[in-house]
Parts: structure tokens; sequence; C-alpha cells
């Protein structure tokens, strides 16, 4: 799988970096074969090469438009060369065998940047180039592909190395690289000719057009299979809002998807409600106490069959999105009959584990947060120990806490959301706005857990929440001032809990 480099096929517009592989190959007695300006580069540096129009017995035609566009140079480079009629053919037709390839393309996204002419940025659309590119880096076990001009320097080391061979798996990983640049050139140029949305919509497969983005003014779109995730029983379409509240809710829902009934309404991706009880429709009544102002036009999920009794309630709410992973006959009724109200179907679909989002001007990607807070990971720091209900309330707190906005603070009892502190600056102010909520819509925090996403750096936290009534807390403990949270504790008869994990959500 080890090949000699005995022909090459050079045609690069930006003939900068190129000296050095032209006179390696040189001195490797590879015969060099060029396009127009590039063979008059090489044979400025008083080295051999051979002249396209001389293999085809072709000029270059329409303005350098079709040069490199020939069975001879794309039989050259894609044979195969252990094929015994791609070889006889090779011969039949008197088509030089070509080893590799070096192409740099015109510079299309350049031109576009330099505010040229359309007709200017036309003609920097690369085909022959692009063709060369694409040719070599398929037929990868015969042919090396360099397309960049970034790649020089690791193929001037490769055939330095290997003295002037390269292995299956060197051409394979520079053809990789090659795509990379196709695929990025196709890219800009359909960016450059997709202006409009319209045209969006006709042309890109699985990408959903919006209404508009966040806001109105922002055009929006979404690239997803929608349909394989839900079944849409009724209601307009989803907006970029909508999609955005439906993941959030179905990443929540899925920390209790296999405890009893429970029911979550979220607003601007956060659970403003959330509690578990024996039936659906209690669950709902539960978590829209948790802040029935917040639950106007929020996002309903529920992670079992939502039945009449609980649509009746749910019907009088204003609400733009039901998930469930099913309705009864009857509740359907009763839910279709505001117009515009959203029933979705959630089905039994992995979601990834990956997540992507822009950053700066790339991408940010990371593992999901797969770690659910449970019991045997909990390690009791303080003297009191919290009891069994206030375990449970721990770690039912700690899961919705995973999936609030850091900094982020929940109280709960007895399966049910009382408030939270959301997406603030300080962890304190976090604790104040739930302390704060939970009091505006007369919850008694006396005996109420408390979960915190991030470490308290400082005991204002612990102190804070007993004034408040909580009597236990559960967090992921490492502060170098863990001991001043915990002392506070020991002193005032709270107890607390070490999860050892972190769950920052921004
Ligand atoms: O106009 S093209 O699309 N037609 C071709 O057949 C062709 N073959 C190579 N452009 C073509 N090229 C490009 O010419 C290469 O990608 C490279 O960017 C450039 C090199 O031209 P020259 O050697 O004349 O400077």
């Amino acid at each position: 799988t080890t090949k000699t480099i005995s022909s090459a096929l050079i045609s690069v517009f930006d003939k900068q970096g190129l000296e050095p592989i032209v006179r390696k190959l040189h001195q490797q007695s590879v015969t060099i074969y060029s396009t127009g300006g590039t063979e008059t580069f090489i044979k400025g540096l008083g080295i051999p090469v051979i002249a396209i129009e001389e293999v085809t017995s072709y000029p270059s035609i329409l303005g350098g438009r079709v040069k490199t566009l020939h069975p001879k140079i794309f039989g050259g480079i894609l044979n195969r060369q252990d094929n015994e009629l791609d070889v006889q053919q090779m011969e039949a037709f008197d088509i030089p065998q070509i080893d590799l390839v070096i192409v740099d393309l015109y510079p299309f996204e350049k031109t576009v940047a330099s505010g040229a002419s359309e007709q200017d940025i036309i003609e920097k659309i690369d085909i022959g180039g692009i063709s060369l590119i694409r040719a070599a880096a398929k037929n990868f076990k015969d042919t090396v592909i360099v397309a960049s001009v970034e790649d020089y320097s690791l193929f001037l080391e490769t055939i330095t190395k290997n003295n002037g061979a390269t292995t299956l798996e060197e051409r394979k990983m520079f053809a990789t690289k090659a795509f990379h640049v196709s695929s990025h050139y196709d890219t800009a140029i359909f960016n450059y000719f997709n202006t409009d949305a319209t045209y969006f919509k006709q042309s890109v497969s699985g990408g959903q057009v919006l209404r508009y983005g966040e806001n109105p003014h922002q055009k929006g779109f979404f690239f997803g299979e929608f349909d394989k995730m839900f079944t849409k029983l009724h209601g307009k379409e989803l907006s970029y809002n909508n999609l955005l509240d439906v993941d959030a809710a179905v990443n929540l829902m899925q920390e209790f998807k296999n405890d009893a009934p429970t029911f979550a309404i979220l607003k601007h991706n956060n659970a403003c409600g959330l509690a578990t009880r024996p039936t659906v429709k209690e669950a709902y009544l539960h978590a829209l106490a948790g802040d029935p102002t917040s639950a106007f036009g929020g996002v309903l999920i529920a992670n079992a069959t939502i039945d009449k009794a609980a649509a009746e309630e749910i019907n009088k709410l204003f609400c733009e999105v039901v998930i469930a992973p099913g309705y009864d006959a009857d509740a359907i009724d009763i839910l279709q009959e505001k117009k515009n109200r959203i029933l979705l179907v959630q089905h039994d679909v992995e979601l990834p584990q990956q997540q992507v989002r822009t950053c700066l001007n790339g991408l940010l990607v990371q593992d999901k947060d797969s770690i659910t807070d449970n019991k045997a990971m909990l390690q009791t720091v303080t003297v009191t120990e919290p009891t069994a209900q206030e375990v449970d309330d721990m770690i039912f707190a700690s899961k919705i806490c995973k999936h609030t906005k850091s900094n982020t603070i929940v109280f709960a009892k007895n399966g049910q959301l009382l408030a939270s502190g959301t997406g603030q600056t300080s962890r304190v102010d976090a604790l104040r706005q739930a302390v704060e909520k939970a009091r505006s819509f007369n919850f008694d925090l006396n005996g109420a857990v408390m979960a915190s996403d991030a470490f308290f750096p400082f005991p204002d936290c612990v102190e804070l929440a007993k004034h408040a009534g909580i009597t236990a807390v559960i967090q992921p403990g490492g502060s170098i001032k863990d001991e001043l949270s915990i002392n506070y504790c020991n002193e005032n008869n709270v107890a607390m809990v070490f999860t050892g994990t972190r769950h920052f959500k921004h």
C-alpha cells in the first residue's frame, strides 16, 4: 500500500509556498504536469514541466474556464491500478498516470469579501480545481491529494520521511482533508447564492424555516427531524422559542421518566412548576401552584398519559405547548378547544449525547451532562442526617436544578417545586429570588430542602436558607470554604449532603 510518486499535476492559484515542493519533487525525479500560470511559475524555477495542453492536445478554452477538464487528466487521476480493465483503457487511450495532485482553488471567499462584482465572483467559482480535488481524493487508494496551501508542509514532511512515497493511511488522511476543503468551498458558494429564505426553504433538505428567530427581526431555521420525536396532534406552527422550550422540557422530564406521574411547566427554558403526584391531574395542579403567574403562556410536559381530568384543568390555562407520551381521546377533544395550542405526543427517541453551539468564530461542542444525582452518591457532611423524605426531595430538587440556568437555587418539598432562583450572577441572589418567590405564593419553607447547581463559596447561602426554614441542603461541595457552610449547618441543625457533581447550565 506504500506508493512512490512518479508523476504530479500541479494547478495552484496562489503560487506561494510551492517552490520547496516543486524542488523536492524534481529531486525525486517526478514528472510534473501543470496549468498555465503554474507552469510558467515552475519553468521560472528552472524545473522541467509539461503543459497540460500537451497531454490533452487541447488548448485552455473559454478564458481558462476549461483547462484540466479532460478525460486524459481525469483518467490519469481516477484509474484503479488493481483493475485490469482500467489498466487496459489507460493504454488504449494513451492516458498518463497521475500519482499526485496539488491544487489551490480560486479564492472564492476572498473575492466575495473584497466586494467584487457578481461577474468577478462567479468567475472565481473553481470547477476544474474542485473536480481535480474530488477525483484524487476519491481515488486515495492510488492517488495523493494536497488540496490546500496549509497542507504543503505536512506533505513535504511526509514525502521526505518516506523518500518520495506515501502510505495508504497517509493518502486517506490527505483525502479527508481534501473533502473538508471541497465541502467548505461549496458551502461558501451556497451561502453566497442563498440570500433569501425562500430559496433556502426549497434547497435545504431537513431545514425548516421558522416564522422568525428569537425575535421578529431575526431569521430562524430548525435543522432536525422533529417528526421523529413528536407527533403533532393540534395547533399552530412551532416557533423558535417554542422549540427551545420543548427541548428544555424534554430534557428536564427525562429525569423523571421512571417516576410517578410528574408534570412540569416551563417558561424561558426553566421550570417554574414541577410536581410528582399519584395522578397526572394532581401533578399538574401542584406544578401550577409553584408559580401560577409564570405558567401563563408556558410549555407543559407530563411523563404519563394525559387523561380527561387533567385536560379539564389544563384547559383553564393559557399555554403554548403541551407535551406527553400520550393522551386519552376525550383529553384530546378538550385540549383542542384552543385553536393555537400545540399538542405533541412525544415518542421514545434517544437524544444526541453531544451539544453544539456557536462560539466566537467557531463552535463549542461538549458531552451532554448525563449524570443524574441519586441516593447512592450522596455523602452526608453534617452531624444532622437528612430524613428519608428530605433525601427524596433533595434528589428531586437537584434534578430540577440541573436543568435550570445557572446560578440556580431550587426549593422543594414533598415532591413539589416550591420556588427557584434562576440565571443569577451570584448564588446568593438566586437564593434571595427563590425565597422571595416562595413567599409571594405563600409557601411555607419550613422543612423544605434546597438544591444548588454548584458549591457555596461562602456560608451566606446556608444562613439565608436556614432563616427561610430550609432543613436540608444538597450541593456538589468542593469549595475551599465548605467547612464554614458545614459548621453553620451543624450549629443550626440543618442537614447537608454533597453530590460531588456540579451541574452548571448556561
Ligand atoms: O476555470 S476552471 O474551473 N477550469 C479548469 O479546468 C481548471 N483547472 C484548474 N479552473 C481550473 N483550475 C484552477 O486553476 C485551479 O484550481 C487553480 O486555482 C488555477 C491554477 O491556474 P494557473 O495554473 O493557470 O494559475
